[in-house]
């Protein structure tokens, strides 16, 4: 496997003074309690747009000189966060990728696993992937170097299983439910390893097999591939790993990969490949999942549940808090 950087990062800018992790935090959870209130309601697009809308407002207020490389769209295609806007009040270069509701359908119908998530590197640290899919293999670290994408997946799950010492039938991965995955999941079950067919959030299911005690060891197949580089930088402040490879379905798709400089669609991605240099993740919880709670509201305030990586403190931090909308209820709840 070739490390070529198929990105070209300058400085560590994560590096320069005080760390940014714990400012994250905030955003994500912001726009956690902004969507998660649209539990259930059936409206998709008013879910995320309360997320995109918070999200913004939040970087905005960091200072920050953030540049948006994931997002929502292009500039003309969606209103705010979309690829190239500029964020914050000013210092130091980050780049941004951001998926403000990974899982609108999961809000929407009130559905396990809906995150609000951004990973953050320095220019040139996350991989320019565009808006298409991407077949995507992860593990947590106990796994990490005993896997490859283009093996047969039997093959992926017995080194799993050799790994974590476990029986194959013992090993748990999680599949996108989705026709494109007939083939997978026959062979998955074949091979005699328990699966978890999720609706959506392959962020989710990427991150729970990297954390120990998820009961999660693999997640397999066919999903964003902008998802892919905003797991990538968890998969690698968790030790694990996570490989890929473009899945472009016309040829104006692989024209996409081309004008961002991925000129061989078929080639292996590496964590490495997708994420350079230090990175930070943060995801709030905005439904219950295995990985975090859903918001809950009270009188005045909600409650959240984060989770903060960074590969310069070596930190994965998880993150209950409340938080009051009114300074009367400070008093009633004697914190
Ligand atoms: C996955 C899933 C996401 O997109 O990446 C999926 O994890 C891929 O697209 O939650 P399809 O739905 O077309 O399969 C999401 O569902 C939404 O971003």
């Amino acid at each position: 496997m070739t490390k070529t950087s198929l990105t070209s990062m300058q400085t560590d800018t994560l590096l320069e003074g005080a760390c940014m992790c714990n400012d994250l935090i905030d955003v994500v959870e912001r726009s956690a309690v902004a969507s998660a209130r649209w539990l259930g309601r059936g409206d998709n697009n008013a879910a995320d747009q309360a997320a995109v809308d918070s999200l913004r407002v939040a970087l905005n207020e960091l200072p920050i000189h953030g540049t948006v490389v994931i997002g929502e769209g292009q500039k003309d295609e969606a209103p705010e966060l979309y690829v190239g806007e500029e964020l914050g009040t000013g210092g130091r270069e980050i780049h941004i990728a951001v998926d403000p509701l990974e899982g609108t359908n999961l809000t929407a119908k009130g559905l396990p696993g809906a995150i609000s998530v951004l990973s953050v590197a320095s220019p040139g640290g996350l991989f320019s992937a565009p808006d298409i899919y991407m077949d995507k293999i992860s593990v947590g670290a106990g796994a990490a170097g005993h896997i490859d994408i283009e093996a047969p997946v039997k093959e992926n799950l017995k080194a799993i299983a050799k790994a974590y010492g476990l029986r194959l039938g013992e090993v748990t991965v999680t599949v996108l439910e989705r026709d494109r995955h007939k083939e997978l999941i026959n062979d998955i079950r074949k091979a005699g390893a328990r699966i978890k067919l999720i609706p959506d959030g392959d962020i989710t299911s990427a991150i729970a097999a990297g954390v120990r005690g998820t009961g999660d060891h693999c997640t397999i197949g066919i999903g964003g591939a902008t998802e892919g580089v905003i797991a990538a930088a968890a998969m690698k402040a968790l030790g694990g790993e996570i490989q890929a490879k473009m899945w472009p379905t016309s040829q104006k798709q692989i024209d996409m990969c081309k004008a961002r400089g991925i000129a061989d669609v078929s080639r292996k991605l590496a964590t490495d490949d997708l994420v350079q240099g230090n990175v930070i993740f943060a995801a709030a919880g905005v439904t219950s999942g295995s990985l975090l709670k859903g918001v809950t509201y009270f009188h005045q305030g909600a409650r959240t549940n984060a989770v903060i990586m960074c590969t310069r403190c070596n930190i994965v931090r998880f993150v209950d808090t409340i938080h009051l909308f009114s300074k009367d209820i400070h008093r009633e709840i004697q914190l």
